[in-house]
Formats: C-alpha cells, sequence, structure tokens
C-alpha cells in the first residue's frame, strides 16, 4: 500500500536528555531532509543505512537550530518499508520541538500513534502479532517478557500460526476432495478424518496452555497480604519494596486503602497489595477498606495470610484462614524477633496440609528471601521451560486461537459424527479466519485501527 503522505514524530520521550530522536517516513521523507539539513561535509550522497553529520538550519535558511547526526534508509528496506529519515538531535523539548514544527511546515503530517508500525504492517514488513509484540516489548515490565515479545518480533509466533495453517489447509484439501468425489459418484461416502486434524488440535492446545505461564512473565503475579489488623502487614509491604509506602504505626487500624508497589523476583514483576486488617469494623471508613480486602482476595494469585507470633491467636485469625483456606496462600508467622505467645505445631491444623508456614520478621527482614522464593514456588513462574518457544502473550490472540481450537473441534465432530463433508470443509474455514486474525491476514479496519491507536506516538 503507498501512503500518499510523509508522517513525523519524536520517537523518544519527552523531557530533557542527551539525545531526542525525530522519524519521518513517507515519500517525501529524504526531499524534507535536505531542505532543512546542512551536511558538515560537501559530499552528502545520502546512502541508504548511512549517518551523516551537519546542521538543522531554520526556515530563513540562516539560523542554526541545531547540530545533529541523520540517517537515511530507503524504502523498502527499512522499518516502515518506506523512505525513512531519523535526526538524532540534541535532547532538549524546546529544539526537538522546533524542528518538529519546521518538518510540519514543510508538509510532514504528524503521525499518529502507531502509524510508523500501521505502515511497517500495511507494507507487509511484519505481521500483526510482529507490530503487537513491539508494542508489548515497549511496556515490558521485566527482562523474560521483553525477550518472550522480542521472540515474537522475529517471528516466533507468526512462525507458529504459518504451520497451523498449512495444517488447516492440507485437512481441508482432503476434504474438498471427499465433497468432489460425492459430486463425481452420487454416492454418500464418509470421509476419513484428514490425518491434520489431531496435530493441529494438539498443537494449538499446547500454544493456549503457555498463555498463563506468559501471563506471569508479562503482567507479573498478584501478591496479597492480608491478616488482623496490626500483624505487620504495612511492615511487611515496606521491606519487601525497600520504600516507606504504607504507614507503619502501632494502632490497630492503620491502613484503610489498598497500596500497591511492584517488585522485581528473578526477572518477574510481583505486585505486592497491602490491605486494611480484617476485624469486625469499627466505623463506615474501616468497612470500605474491608469490603477492598475481600475483593482484592478474589484477583490474588497467591496470598500471604500474617499472624503474629508476639500474641494470642484470635478468632479473627481462623476466620481470615478459614476463608482463604482453598487459595494460593502461605501463612507466614510475622515478629519472630520477639518471644513467642504460641508454636507453630499449634496451627498446623487450621491449614491445608500441603501449605505453607514460614517464619518471618518484617520489621527487620528475617526470612524474607524464603518468602519470595515460596510466592515464585506457588505461582508457578520458576518453570521456565516454556520461554524460548513461542508463547501466546495477547489476549486478542488467545482468544482467536480458543474460536479457531472450537471451530476444529467442531469440524472433526461432524466427521466422526458421518456428517457431509462441507460442513467441516466450512468450519475448517472458520478456524483460518480465526488464525488470520491473529496476524492481520484477515482483519476488519476498525479493529487495526484500535490495536495501533494503543501504541506510542513515534513507534
Ligand atoms: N517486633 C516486631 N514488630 C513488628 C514487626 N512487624 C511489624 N511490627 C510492628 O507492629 C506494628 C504494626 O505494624 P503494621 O505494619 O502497621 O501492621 P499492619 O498489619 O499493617 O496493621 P494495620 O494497618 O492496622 O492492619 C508496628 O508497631 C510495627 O513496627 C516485626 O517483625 N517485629
Ligand atoms: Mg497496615
Amino acid at each position: 500500500m503507498l501512503h500518499q503522505d510523509t508522517i513525523a514524530a519524536i520517537a523518544t520521550p519527552f523531557g530533557m536528555a542527551g539525545v531526542g530522536i525525530i522519524r519521518i517516513s513517507g515519500l517525501e521523507a529524504l526531499k524534507i531532509a535536505r531542505r532543512i539539513f546542512q551536511p558538515a561535509h560537501a559530499n552528502c550522497p545520502w546512502e541508504t543505512h548511512h549517518l551523516y553529520h551537519g546542521d538543522i538550519i531554520s526556515a530563513d535558511g540562516i539560523t542554526i537550530l541545531d547540530e545533529v547526526l541523520i540517517s537515511f534508509m530507503r524504502k523498502p528496506h527499512s522499518f516502515t518499508g518506506e523512505d525513512i529519515i531519523e535526526i538524532n538531535c540534541h535532547g532538549s523539548p524546546l529544539i526537538i520541538g522546533s524542528i518538529l514544527t519546521q518538518l510540519l511546515e514543510l508538509g510532514c503530517r504528524l503521525a499518529r500513534p502507531g502509524e510508523f508500525s500501521q505502515r511497517a504492517f500495511f507494507n507487509n514488513r511484519i505481521d500483526l502479532s510482529q507490530a503487537e509484540a513491539l508494542a508489548a516489548m515497549v511496556a515490558a515490565k521485566s527482562a523474560k517478557a521483553y525477550a518472550i515479545g522480542l521472540g515474537q518480533l522475529k517471528g516466533s509466533l507468526s512462525k507458529e500460526i504459518e504451520a497451523l495453517r498449512t495444517l488447516v489447509i492440507d485437512a481441508l484439501a482432503g476434504l474438498e476432495a471427499a465433497i468432489d468425489f460425492t459430486e463425481d459418484t452420487s454416492t454418500e461416502k464418509i470421509p476419513l478424518l484428514p490425518p491434520q486434524i489431531d496435530p493441529a488440535l494438539e498443537h494449538i492446545q499446547s500454544l493456549l496452555s503457555s498463555y498463563r505461564t506468559a501471563k506471569v512473565y508479562t503482567e507479573g503475579i498478584n501478591v496479597v497480604i492480608t491478616g488482623k489488623p496490626n500483624v505487620g502487614k504495612s511492615s511487611l509491604l515496606n521491606t519487601l519494596t525497600g520504600k516507606k509506602k504504607a504507614i507503619v504505626t502501632d494502632i490497630p487500624g492503620t491502613t484503610r486503602d489498598l497500596i500497591t508497589d511492584t517488585i522485581n523476583i528473578s526477572g518477574i514483576p510481583v505486585n505486592l497489595t497491602d490491605t486494611a486488617g480484617i476485624r469486625e469494623p469499627q466505623n463506615v471508613i474501616e468497612k470500605e477498606g474491608i469490603d477492598l480486602v475481600w475483593e482484592s482476595l478474589t484477583n490474588a494469585d497467591v496470598v500471604i495470610i500474617l499472624l503474629d507470633c508476639s500474641k494470642p491467636l484470635t478468632n479473627e485469625d481462623k476466620v481470615i484462614i478459614d476463608k482463604n483456606r482453598d487459595g494460593n496462600i502461605i501463612a507466614a508467622i510475622n515478629k519472630i524477633d520477639l518471644p513467642p505467645a504460641w508454636e507453630i505445631n499449634t496451627i498446623e491444623h487450621l491449614f491445608p496440609r500441603e501449605k505453607k508456614i514460614l517464619k518471618i520478621s518484617a520489621k527487620f527482614g528475617v526470612g524474607l528471601e524464603e518468602l519470595k522464593k515460596t510466592i515464585m514456588d506457588l505461582s508457578g513462574s520458576g518453570d521456565d521451560k516454556n520461554t524460548g518457544s513461542a508463547m501466546i502473550t495477547n489476549m486478542r490472540h488467545k482468544l482467536a486461537m480458543e474460536k479457531a481450537l472450537k471451530n476444529i473441534q467442531v469440524a472433526k465432530e461432524s466427521i466422526v459424527g458421518g456428517m457431509s463433508p462441507e460442513f467441516a470443509a466450512f468450519d475448517l474455514r472458520e478456524a483460518l479466519d480465526n488464525l488470520d486474525e491473529i496476524t492481520g491476514k484477515k482483519i476488519n479496519d476498525e479493529i487495526l485501527d484500535k490495536i495501533f491507536s494503543s501504541f506510542c506516538i513515534g513507534k
């Protein structure tokens, strides 16, 4: 697709920095660059993928706006598949802004969010799943999430989809032959199940099963710290994050709101939530806070139930344990630096046998390495074996993949049930469309616009 207009945008974040980058893409990119760039050396051949040193000159041709390095990537061997110019200027918002203004005056249009990636997609430089991988890399919260995105950008997911398409197309070819055969002879012939159907189903199921692990890498693990008032929940949040995020006092009922922060454990984001202490609320504010706790517990991947070993257990502790006993819980016995009012063996019967019971001191940072390790074990994220292969990280891809799975399953059932092969062929064609939604081979413009508009400007 040939875009007539030339777009420009600032590709680096707003603010002061060593360098700022302005990107231009389109038919006029080189022509416009020549009008504002004065090379330091008389010979400036504008060879593709070369960097030139010189000045950016204002429209009156007299004032030097900045000293820059400028690069040129000639189509089609550029990110967008169009001519691209990148200006590396000094990272002053003032300078970057004035160069951009000048580019707009010379005929560039300000790029919409994600428009460079959208052009790369339309010009077949990348498929839609690769464009989405790029956005995911920019937003990655952990090294592993970034690595998965990079794998997808390099085509790991696209290759899997292509392999799946081949299986479905071959299965369809087998069915179409059976349909022709039926028409030729006017005899009923029950087709055999094409040999590609079961491998295709297994392949999709294995990709779908990667979603849970991938979600841990991309979005992180949600860990909620709960317990009755004053057991040390806020102290634990503060020590784990190394910040004074939450107010700590010896007055029970100090925390009212949910307080969240993210830490990184072994390259995986762990979203911690400190909560109000659970007890019979003493006023409406506390009640609201406690309602929020129950809500946050429903979204928790791991729940830390904190107990205070320096004071006798109460009915409140037992209610909290009881309400969470089926969840992914860790019992953390806090304040072990103080003389104990009870021993671990007196509470073991309150938990299911396999539950982990740890001793910690939130205030003095004792036992926290073991606590972090247990969080990782419980979330299943210590299991690395999947990260090298293609993974599904994107909800849109997951939904399309589930639809493809369903359609292939229905096709299989209708063949096995002895129905005419036309029915199965119809379902397999639907499955192909579902796969093509992922790579963007078949997708409507509205969805495309929605996807790209969530990208950054300049990307
Ligand atoms: N000795 C000792 N004191 C602790 C420890 N952890 C917390 N404390 C103290 O216990 C008191 C309550 O701590 P918080 O962290 O505010 O407890 P909380 O569970 O957040 O309390 P609420 O917000 O009221 O629900 C404070 O005085 C802390 O200093 C610990 O490991 N050892
Ligand atoms: Mg608190």
